[in-house]
């Protein structure tokens, strides 16, 4: 199979969570600690909640890899949750449950509503528990894995935070990879310290007034082929599949290719990206307002992704609602949250646009072993004279 593939399963505080990756070719050279600095990085952030103390997530591979390297074979991945020994009667699959609170005061934002509608449960805890963030964890596995596939065909993925609630970081400009050097080591993964130390001050702030904050990251993606995805049907389009990886990350509300916001309200002439050539760089632009996208399909320039984030549905000072049982007026559930988890957003946001491009490679360019892959790209680029 030479499509890239993924699925997760796990609750939040069941035993752990499984992740499946299919579709890698063999040969292609594992780094754990790679992986491993993937998922310390999710656990990043200034305004993170209890859970990131008790957590210390690692990844257990259990097919698929041998000696450092893969099998072609599915790999499975298990992250252990380490609270689950607190949960074991609330959530052991073999566990009674008599005497077990339920959960029924639906959080406004939340997936508990819809959910308990949906599957006719009683306990909004059948829901929040699949539907919690916690799931990312598994995500962010699968995406160390394709991550690690496209540094092997020369692409680099990086994020940073853009605005937590109203503190905006100022926008930059021909970002390169190493302009990212030390962005983890920034309590909110925002490149510009000055903005960096408001933006934790906004957290500080509003966590007081028990508030939690959403805000806005970019991902950038480095050094792919111009060509992937496709003009010709709608599900083809790497955009839409872009913005269905990106959207679909819990709590993120909206997704946009480059500055699409001011391109709606700039004239034609300053919305474009003019082309250029020149015997040593062939075709080139000098600006990157399409984001790196042009009609579903990659041009050669960087790929440029934003999201924004809601801020998180659970408030220590909880919003009006429901409860589904008796259908009087009350507060919403209260239980352990984040302020903010727009930080490990970014690193979350890296793992699908990296789990999409893996994918659009192995579309592209097929093949078994990785180098049948490389060679296939070689022969692309020469074919089409393209220059990283
Ligand atoms: C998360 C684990 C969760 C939350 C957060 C993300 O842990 P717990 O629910 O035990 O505190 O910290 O989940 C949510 C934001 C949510 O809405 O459910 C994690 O591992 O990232």
């Amino acid at each position: 199979m030479s499509r890239f593939r993924f699925t997760t399963a796990g609750e939040s505080h069941g035993p752990g969570l499984t992740t499946i990756v299919e579709g890698l070719p063999a040969g292609l050279e594992l780094d754990r600690e790679g992986l491993d600095r993937d998922m310390a990085r999710r656990q990043l952030g200034h305004g993170r909640g209890g859970r990131m103390k008790i957590e210390k997530d690692a990844v257990d591979v259990r097919s698929g890899v041998r000696h450092r390297h893969t099998l072609g074979s599915p790999i499975a991945l298990l992250v252990a949750n380490r609270d689950y020994e607190n949960w074991v009667e609330r959530m052991g699959p073999w566990e009674s449950g008599e005497g077990v609170a339920q959960v029924h005061l639906p959080r406004p934002g939340h997936a508990d509503l819809p959910g308990l509608q949906k599957y006719g449960f009683d306990d909004a805890r059948n829901v929040l528990e699949r539907a919690s963030a916690r799931e990312t964890a598994a995500r962010v596995a699968a995406g160390a894995i394709a991550r690690q596939f496209l540094e092997a065909v020369g692409v680099t993925i990086r994020s940073h935070v853009t605005r937590i609630s109203g503190v905006q970081a100022p926008a930059p400009h021909d970002l390169q990879p190493a302009d990212f050097e030390g962005v983890d080591d920034d309590p909110v993964r925002c490149l510009d310290a000055d903005t960096s130390a408001a933006m934790v001050e906004e957290i500080n702030r509003l966590r007081k007034e028990n508030e939690s904050l959403g805000g806005t990251f970019e991902v950038r993606a480095w050094g792919l082929v111009p060509g992937l995805g496709s003009h010709v049907s709608w599900g083809e389009k790497l955009d839409g599949r872009i913005a269905q990886a990106i959207v679909s990350i819990q709590s993120v509300k909206g997704v946009s290719i480059g500055p699409a916001w001011d391109v709606a309200s700039s004239p034609g002439s300053e919305a474009h990206d003019e082309i250029f050539h020149s015997d040593e760089r062939g075709y080139y632009r000098e600006t990157n307002r399409a984001g790196g996208l042009e009609g579903g399909m990659t041009n050669g320039e960087p790929l440029i992704v934003h999201a924004a984030i809601k801020p998180i549905s659970t408030l220590t000072k909880p919003l009006r609602s429901v409860n589904v049982h008796t259908k009087e007026p009350e507060q919403a559930h209260k239980e352990r949250t984040d302020s903010t988890v727009v930080p490990a957003a970014g690193v979350v946001g890296e793992a699908m646009l990296a789990i999409v491009l893996a994918d659009a490679y192995r579309e592209k360019f097929g093949g078994d072993h990785i180098d049948d892959v490389r060679a296939a790209i070689a022969a692309y680029e020469q074919r089409i004279d393209w220059r990283r």
